[in-house]
């Protein structure tokens, strides 16, 4: 094994959350219900039929969760704020329990030297606006428009970032593509009708943040991939530029070029989005940073069933393939071919069948992963792709979505019988790899 990269001395070391996935108390001070309360009374939807009633129960035990990283020696945490919370309707009445919950929040943050970066949207709408359409409906966009100036008003001198949208790309193809997240649509036309709309929100939002002056850098983020063909054939060398055409270029163009991807747009053909005069400009206007998460490459085949990727490095408790030159890969390629603002790896790590055993957990894989796409990232940073820091997906166990408890994404093992947290040996191994970065930085600066 190589050694350990170096990294640059400000770069920022964090774990990253979500707002449904842990904070629970679903209903308490005030708290609309979002698509996902809604989406998870129908046990039919959820792995384990379970819901996001008291998740981590974040809410209450936030102070524990900020000493938590602290004591990783972490300096940077990213989270999302539950629009629902301090918006019940989506839209009119501010909550102000809701914001008193944040300003907590941050309080602790403050106190623990920990910068803040906040996630405007991680997929939980508020059911009020799920009812009169949702993210079909483009009115929906100026309402995040209001939320998104409300928040940097509030918090934007506070927050080292702001990134509108958490993986639109997922809102618009798992929620409304094949049901398989809320509000449960399987529609493909409805899909990209929502993803032209989740990115005129995200330009909307810009302009209105912008007007603010606000101090916060501003930005998306968006998850990615690599798509690589399964054999050399033209049809899966086409399956794969175009799945790539489908998912990364479909947000990343609109955003820096001003257009969608011409191949992607025939693709989709009738389905093709209704977009009003004045859209793209609105959506195509400078970011402060782009936030990447990266999990795993697309792997396409034309074959059916599809030829699955040689999992050389093994799969996740998720299936997924861990391949960790995808990222550099991936990074490599968005430098070809985008004018890229500062990039952060907003998430990035990995689902395990962790045991907690004599009060220990050994996830040695999930160590593996980090160190090797952290030395991935490395290598494309090396290359001259300009990364301003990594943030763990996840600091905590949590709710997986559709797959509810059922899958462990984090460095620290959640009892969610008790709620009891315990280090899992990844966090420790993350907490020592950051701090080594650190006597690096003081040996520079020695110097
Ligand atoms: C992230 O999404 C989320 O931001 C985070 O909330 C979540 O907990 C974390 O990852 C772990 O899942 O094409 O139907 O086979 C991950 C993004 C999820 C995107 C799986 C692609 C494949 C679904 N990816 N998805 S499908």
């Amino acid at each position: 094994m190589t050694h350990a990269p170096h990294f640059p001395a400000d770069f920022a070391w964090g774990v990253a959350t979500s707002a449904f996935q842990i904070e629970g108390a679903a209903y308490e001070d005030g708290k609309g219900p979002s698509i996902w309360d809604k989406f998870c009374e129908d046990p039919t939807n959820i792995k384990d039929q379970s819901d996001g009633l008291i998740a981590c129960d974040h809410y209450h035990r936030y102070r524990e969760d900020v000493e938590i990283i602290a004591s990783l020696g972490l300096d940077t945490y990213r989270f999302s704020m539950a629009w629902a919370r301090v918006q019940p309707e989506g839209k009119g009445a501010w909550n102000e329990a809701g914001f008193a919950f944040y300003e907590r929040l941050l309080d602790a943050l403050d106190e623990k030297k920990i910068a803040a970066h906040l996630t405007l949207y991680h997929w939980d709408l508020p059911q009020a606006l799920q009812d009169e359409g949702g993210w079909l409906a483009r009115s929906t966009a100026y309402y995040f428009a209001d939320y998104a100036r409300e928040v940097a008003r509030r918090f934007g001198h506070r927050v080292a970032s702001i990134a509108t949208h958490n993986e639109p790309w997922c809102t618009a193809n798992l929620g409304h593509g094949n049901a398989q997240f809320a509000p449960g649509v399987a529609d493909a036309k409805s899909a990209i009708q929502v993803s032209h709309h989740l990115l005129l929100s995200h330009g909307l939002a810009m302009t209105a943040m912008r007007e603010l002056n606000v101090p916060a850098q501003l930005g998306i983020v968006l998850n990615q991939w690599t798509a690589d063909p399964a054999t050399d054939s033209q049809a899966d060398r086409d399956m794969a530029e175009l799945e790539y055409a489908c998912s990364v270029q479909w947000f990343m163009d609109p955003i820096f070029k001003g257009h969608y991807p011409e191949l992607a747009l025939r693709a989709h053909g009738d389905k093709a989005p209704i977009i009003y005069p004045g859209d793209m400009q609105v959506i195509q206007q400078k970011i402060d940073f782009l936030g990447v998460n990266y999990y795993f490459r697309a792997f396409c085949s034309a074959e059916n069933p599809p030829r699955s990727a040689p999992a050389v490095h093994g799969v996740t408790d998720m299936g997924w393939e861990i391949y960790p030159q995808g990222l550099t890969e991936l990074l490599l390629a968005l430098k070809a071919e985008y004018t890229l603002p500062p990039i952060y790896i907003t998430e990035n790590g990995m689902a395990s069948a962790d045991q907690l055993e004599h009060g220990k957990i050994a996830d040695e894989q999930r160590i593996a992963y980090v160190r090797d796409h952290l030395s991935a990232l490395a290598a494309a940073m090396e290359q001259g792709v300009e990364v301003r820091g990594y943030f763990l997906w996840s600091l905590l166990d949590n709710f997986e979505w559709n797959s509810g408890y059922s899958k462990r994404f984090g460095i620290v093992h959640v009892d969610y019988a008790t709620q009891k947290r315990t280090l899992k040996d990844s966090a420790l191994w993350y907490r020592d790899y950051c701090q080594q970065q650190r006597d690096v930085k003081q040996l520079r600066v020695a110097r």
